[in-house]
């Protein structure tokens, strides 16, 4: 079937029609073309073609009545409201424009053409005829958003384009974005260092990362985060985009974002969890912390008169031993029995196992 448009026979009255045309490829006239145009007649042509494309028109034959800036007669190409073309004349002159070669490409997939006529065509011009066609839009290099179309990669097919990512990436739901898969790891070490993905480079997009560390009861994380610390922020609203929160418990500390680092946490709790939530945009550095478990703290025992105990410290924590021992001609008394030493644990709840004992002087004599 052909898109050739039936010519319109339309002549005396102003009339105003509007026709439209879909499809790859098609071409429009004048009405009456190859015969003169008939005078007060206005004709629009709203073309379109598939999602993905845009229209390249150009005229192959063009003879209208010339005037200042074309107000008699005039071919106007327009898209959303803007016009792209105004045509009218035989030939170029200062105020009239002819398409000649020129092509015109619409930025997106719709194109409307206006023929208008005024009252009279004596000089029996015989108009214009233009032909379309729908031509690929290269998404990949028409680039004309801030944010890139494709986060890593971006491929350019006819009618189309589709985005992958880099090696260890995974594309978001959001066909454009390249997420992490960062939510296994569980730290059990008493000490370790954990990072935002790539860090200090900017961190991947569209991912909720949970990092576990897990010691033994008994145990208390605490948390440093490194001084270079960069997580996208909002000037008036917290945190809205990125963030890192820290769940110890019941207790949670953050959301964290913007160019300071949190500094010292003390989360009094051996499972500690970190959160971090990146959103679609933006390049930021992101942030690295260093954990540490201590154990919780013993009081320094009373060393019993003629005692000794080993080792001395200024301090004693959970998993630390002491060995009760007496001097020379003493003994461990300790619920009616002698010893010559005794152990007690500093325990997870920062209790000593058992209370100090005493030392006895042995008497050989009374045995
Ligand atoms: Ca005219
Ligand atoms: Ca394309
Ligand atoms: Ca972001």
């Amino acid at each position: 079937m052909s898109l050739l448009l039936a010519p319109l026979l339309v002549s005396v009255v102003v009339d105003a029609q509007l026709v439209s045309l879909a499809g790859m490829y098609g071409s429009l006239h004048s009405p009456n073309f190859p015969e003169p145009y008939p005078r007060e007649t206005e004709l629009h042509w709203n073309i379109s073609v598939p999602d993905g494309f845009q229209i390249k028109l150009y005229f192959s034959h063009f003879d209208m009545e010339p005037s200042y800036l074309c107000e008699y007669d005039y071919v106007k190409v327009e898209t959303e409201g803007e016009v792209l073309a105004l045509f009218c004349g035989t030939q170029e002159t200062d105020t009239e424009v002819v398409p000649a070669q020129q092509v015109i490409t619409s930025p997106r997939n719709s194109l409307s053409v206006l023929f208008s006529s005024d009252f009279s065509n004596e000089e029996r011009y015989s108009g214009f005829m233009a032909h379309y066609s729908a031509v690929d839009i290269d998404e990949c290099n028409d680039r004309s958003d801030e944010d890139l179309l494709c986060d890593h990669f971006c491929h350019n097919y006819i009618g189309g384009y589709y985005c992958s990512c880099r090696y260890g990436y995974l594309l978001h739901t959001d066909n454009r974005t390249c997420r992490v898969e960062c939510s296994d790891a569980v730290f059990r070490e008493r000490s370790g260092i954990l990072s935002s993905v790539d860090f200090p480079a900017p961190y991947p997009k569209s991912s909720e990362c949970l990092y576990r560390i897990e010691v033994e009861l008994g145990f208390r994380l605490r948390i440093q985060f490194d001084p270079t610390f960069d997580v996208e922020d909002h000037p008036d609203v917290i945190c809205p985009y990125d963030y890192v929160k820290i769940r110890a418990g019941s207790r949670e500390f953050g959301p964290f974002c913007g160019d300071q680092p949190p500094g010292l946490i003390e989360t009094d709790s051996n499972n500690v969890t970190v959160i971090f939530h990146s959103d679609n945009s933006g390049e930021n550095l992101g942030w690295s912390l260093t954990y540490t478990a201590t154990g919780s703290q013993c009081p320094v025992p009373e060393i019993p008169p003629n005692g000794l105990l080993n080792p001395v410290q200024s301090g004693y924590s959970f998993k630390d031993h002491i060995l009760f021992s007496c001097e020379p001609g003493y003994r461990i008394l300790k619920d009616g029995e002698f010893l010559d030493h005794f152990q007690v644990d500093c325990q997870a709840d920062g209790s000593w196992s058992s209370s100090a004992p005493q030392c006895q002087k042995t008497d050989s004599t009374r045995r």
